[in-house]
């Protein structure tokens, strides 16, 4: 891999498009409401799009569960759309990467349908299993190991026809692929190419560090209270990964073509990512990391806690001292599985929403790194306010709410965890215009009920609104070689309000300062470098107050004196 790859200085803009724009009406995102309004896109000044999935899909998870791999599914258009869109992109700079879906496959993709004949050749591209011994096979307790799915339940289904189990570690409507079957790779590899061929830019690749797993498959540890196991060692970074990842890459031609790729890394720490992403290695270009986003919560997203600061920043902060001398970061506080995060990790009353989101927005962006954006963060949008289970359209929110009250937790505790935390919160669709502006139907998901004050609209059109921070962040990001690839130093890792830190450069020097409090602060100017003589590069609040003191989420950029 090239020591300064285009995506050191890049910033993706993550569109999730059944709830991007809908042009025909339908109540669904589509692929002509993206082309509609890429000029959104291009007037932030981001490099790269990646769409969530738009294949040939029965939806059972928006499209993660996919049936087709060449086709474009038809409720989000054609592929001529398709090309239009990225022919579109391509116009204005920017590039499309498309996201992969490579652990499982929907159950009705053909090559499983074919699996589900014993005899089949096909029978080994998933993992069919026996019931285990001395069980009767589809009764309780008899799956052939005790792994739970990440959206509740075992994580094997019985099929009664052949009386073996299929493994899912998702909804029983995505099987896992077996990647230890050569043809199963190849058969991915050869997809890869013809999307490339097409014109894409690059992939987003799910839960990718499970598609080696240990073999054999066999029971993990569980924790106390959990009738299943989710032991990391057995499920994800299995021996394979690093043959896989490579064996991929040359394939694809990945590293050749300087595609963009950043893998989802559910469970796995900073070695792993520096493994993954190693610059003297054709892997990845980045990985998408989950410990920053379980800083508050304890175990389960349905555990939450109070973000206790110093948690937060110490954890990114050990994330860019791990992969400063090899790898690379990515930068995310918000996709479409995480609440959004002016609700979770800013104020988003109507006082403090917007200064708070350009706080988050700046720090986050002054890290090392490639930042993602997530559609609706560029303007500050709240969660979702749900508050009852029939709101929810997700998989995963119905699965651990069924999991949680049948094992005693009252349904109002797991109502309360999926109003902080649930991934609807991030997939109301995007509102346009103070009327809504998504769809002449009726939306699939209800728009915020906010959407009178928060919306495209009227954040574009305000010079001090979150979208015109995120343009002049992304701005610095192109034009400041100390954004790109200055060093990293935590300043004040212990306090509980303040964010502070530096960039650094032979010639160069940034410091970030920032309150991430809804109160006034002091400035601690005898723990931080002298700002005599410094120039403010940015600021999140205008006209902006006496250097000694920071408003409520007032963030600040400054070039200190060399
Ligand atoms: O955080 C999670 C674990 O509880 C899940 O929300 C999430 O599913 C997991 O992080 C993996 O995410 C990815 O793969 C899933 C898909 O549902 C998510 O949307 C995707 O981002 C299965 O394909």
């Amino acid at each position: 891999m090239v020591a300064s790859p285009w995506w050191s200085s890049a910033v993706v803009y993550q569109i999730y498009p059944r709830s991007f724009a809908d042009s025909n009406g339908d109540g669904l995102g589509d692929l002509r409401g993206i082309i509609d309004h890429l000029d959104h896109v291009a007037g932030l000044g981001a490099d790269v799009v990646w769409l969530s999935p738009i294949y040939v899909s029965p939806q059972d998870d928006n499209g993660y569960d996919i049936a087709d791999y060449d086709e474009i599914d038809p409720m989000f258009g054609t592929m001529a759309d398709f090309d239009e869109l990225v022919a579109a992109a391509h116009d204005r700079g920017i590039k499309i990467v498309m996201d992969l879906v490579v652990n499982h496959t929907s159950d009705e993709h053909p090559w499983f349908v074919e699996s589900r004949d014993p005899a089949s050749p096909k029978r080994d591209w998933y993992f069919w299993r026996p019931a285990r011994p001395g069980h009767e096979p589809g009764t309780p307790g008899a799956e052939p190991t005790n792994w739970g799915s990440f959206f509740g339940g075992s994580g094997w289904a019985f099929d009664a026809e052949s009386g073996e189990y299929y493994l899912h570690l998702f909804s029983r409507k995505q099987p896992d692929l077996n990647w230890e079957n050569p043809e199963v790779r190849e058969a991915v590899y050869a997809m890869m190419r013809r999307w490339v061929a097409r014109g894409v830019d690059g992939f987003r690749m799910d839960v990718i560090n499970l598609i080696s797993k240990t073999l054999p498959l066999t029971d993990g540890i569980q924790l106390p209270g959990d009738p299943y196991s989710y032991e990391i060692e057995r499920v994800a970074n299995g021996p394979r990964m690093i043959e896989f990842l490579e064996e991929m890459n040359a394939a694809v031609g990945i590293s050749e073509r300087q595609l963009f790729t950043v893998g989802e890394l559910v469970l796995g720490g900073v070695d792993h990512a520096r493994e993954y992403t190693s610059r003297s290695a054709d892997r990845l270009g980045m990985v998408f990391t989950f410990e920053h986003v379980s800083v508050d919560h304890d175990g389960s997203k349905l555990n939450p806690k109070p973000l206790h600061l110093p948690d937060l920043k110490q954890n990114l902060a050990r994330w860019q001292a791990g992969l400063a001398e090899d790898g690379w970061n990515s930068l995310y506080v918000e996709n479409h599985d995480q609440p959004r995060s002016v609700s979770r990790w800013g104020d988003d009353s109507p006082e403090h929403r917007v200064t708070s989101a350009k706080a988050l927005a700046t720090v986050l962006h002054l890290h090392q790194g490639t930042p993602f954006i997530y559609q609706g963060q560029e303007i500050g949008m709240t969660n979702a306010g749900f508050t009852s289970i029939e709101q929810y359209a997700d998989v995963e929110a119905h699965g651990q709410y069924a999991d949680a009250t049948a094992s005693g937790v009252p349904a109002q505790a797991v109502l309360d965890a999926l109003a902080a935390m649930g991934r609807d919160n991030a997939r109301t669709p995007m509102p346009w215009t103070p009327e809504g502006g998504f769809t002449t139907g009726t939306p699939w998901l209800p728009l915020n009920a906010t959407t009178a004050e928060i919306n495209v609209a009227d954040d574009v059109a305000d010079p001090e609104g979150v979208y015109a921070h995120y343009r002049a962040l992304i701005e610095l990001r192109h034009t400041e070689e100390v954004v790109r690839s200055g060093r990293f130093e935590l300043l004040l890792p212990d306090h509980e309000t303040l964010w502070a830190f530096t960039r650094t450069t032979d010639e160069d020097a940034l410091l970030v300062l920032a309150n991430m409090a809804s109160h006034l602060s002091g400035v601690p100017m005898g723990e931080l470098p002298s700002l005599e003589g410094a120039d403010l590069l940015l600021s999140s609040v205008y006209p902006g107050t006496d250097p000694q003191t920071l408003a409520p989420w007032e963030a600040r950029v400054y070039r200190l004196r060399g």
